[in-house]
């Protein structure tokens, strides 16, 4: 019989969100395109989490490969990411169905009308929001869950940080809040925790596991930054990015001084994001991360990461118990 860390760690931290999604841990991988891919996806799933492949601006048959990959590789649950601005969502949802992927959560957008489609299979969904407006809404429409995302996030972001909105969406709704935004460790869901939420989503500190099929630039580049190495680009086209700083950035700063026009912005952006993520173009592709990749300091299996969170969560509460 070999150690398991659920017979010492978990107990204490079990939430709705692990009984909505049948997880043993309340630890949910964010869905990032290009980044998060049916490898990193069967990792996080298999060590307890909820792993989530990111669907992005890629086609169906792209999105069904990496479905079938999954469920190739792993018994247990895993999701897929919706990022609503894609050209290709409509055949990406009618794939999606077709595979009944067991949890959708969504981005960049409001999920509204695609709602029923997903209840209607028994399909989960836990729609990222930014504000308490959407997320009452969608509480009407029949969701799951909610992935409270703040603006510490990397990628796509909404205004309010991580401490404003969690616990605002959490006294206006009665369905489980996850965290999201600036989490990566135990004191980080403990934190969470702490703020009302059930659960939380961690992007930026996933990619950097053994696991996460990204170029190895890219890791690298994570392990280098520092706590204010990130910048928020493309405010002025109504979708704000957050990214590591470089030239790519740099750039992007340089449009919004001469106040260029939008179109600018989508001929610098296009292409850059999987320049970064394929090619380890991390000097003029778009590496989003979230403010917290400072705190990243090695690149280990999912399974440990998730470990030394609980185990540390634990720790916490203990402390603080004895104050
Ligand atoms: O979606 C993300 N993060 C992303 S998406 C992405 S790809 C992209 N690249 C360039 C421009 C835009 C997208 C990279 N990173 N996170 C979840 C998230 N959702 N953040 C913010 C939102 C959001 C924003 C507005 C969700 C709903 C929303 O609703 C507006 C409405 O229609 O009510």
């Amino acid at each position: 019989m070999g150690f398991s860390i659920s017979k010492v760690v978990g107990t204490m931290l079990k939430t709705r969100i692990c009984d909505l999604l049948d997880i043993e841990y309340p630890i949910i991988q964010g869905g990032m395109a290009w980044v998060s891919t049916a490898e990193l996806a069967v990792a996080v799933s298999n060590a307890g989490g909820l792993g989530i492949i990111a669907a992005g601006n890629s086609s169906a048959d792209f999105i069904l490969k990496e479905i079938r990959k999954a469920k190739e590789m792993t018994q247990k649950p895993f999701g897929v990411n919706l990022m609503l601005l894609s050209p290709f969502i409509e055949e990406v949802i009618k794939s999606v169905l077709e595979e009944r992927v067991p949890v959708i959560t969504t981005g960049a957008g409001n999920p509204g009308k695609y709602i029923p489609s997903f209840k209607e299979k028994g399909m989960k969904i836990i729609p990222v929001i930014p504000s308490v407006a959407l997320a009452r809404r969608l509480e009407h429409q029949g969701v799951d869950a909610l992935i409270a995302e703040g603006t510490e996030s990397g990628g796509h972001i909404g205004e309010l940080t991580t401490m404003v909105l969690v616990p605002q969406v959490v006294d206006a709704v009665d369905i489980p809040v996850i965290a999201a935004g600036g989490i990566a460790d135990g004191r980080g869901l403990v934190a969470a925790l702490s703020l009302g939420a059930e659960g939380v989503q961690m992007g930026t500190r996933f990619v950097c596991t053994t696991e996460c099929t990204v170029h190895s630039a890219w890791k690298e580049a994570f392990l280098k930054a520092k706590d204010r190495d990130t910048v928020v680009t493309g405010r002025p086209t109504g979708h704000p990015v957050r990214m590591l700083k470089n030239r790519l950035s740099k750039e992007f700063e340089r449009l919004e001084e001469t106040h260029a026009p939008i179109e600018e912005y989508e001929k610098l952006g296009a292409g850059r994001l999987k320049a970064a993520a394929i090619d380890g173009d991390i000097e003029f592709g778009s590496v989003m991360a979230g403010q917290i990749v400072g705190m990243i300091n090695e690149i280990l299996p999912a399974k440990e990461i998730i470990e030394r969170i609980m185990i540390d969560a634990e720790r916490v509460i203990t402390m603080l118990k004895r104050g």
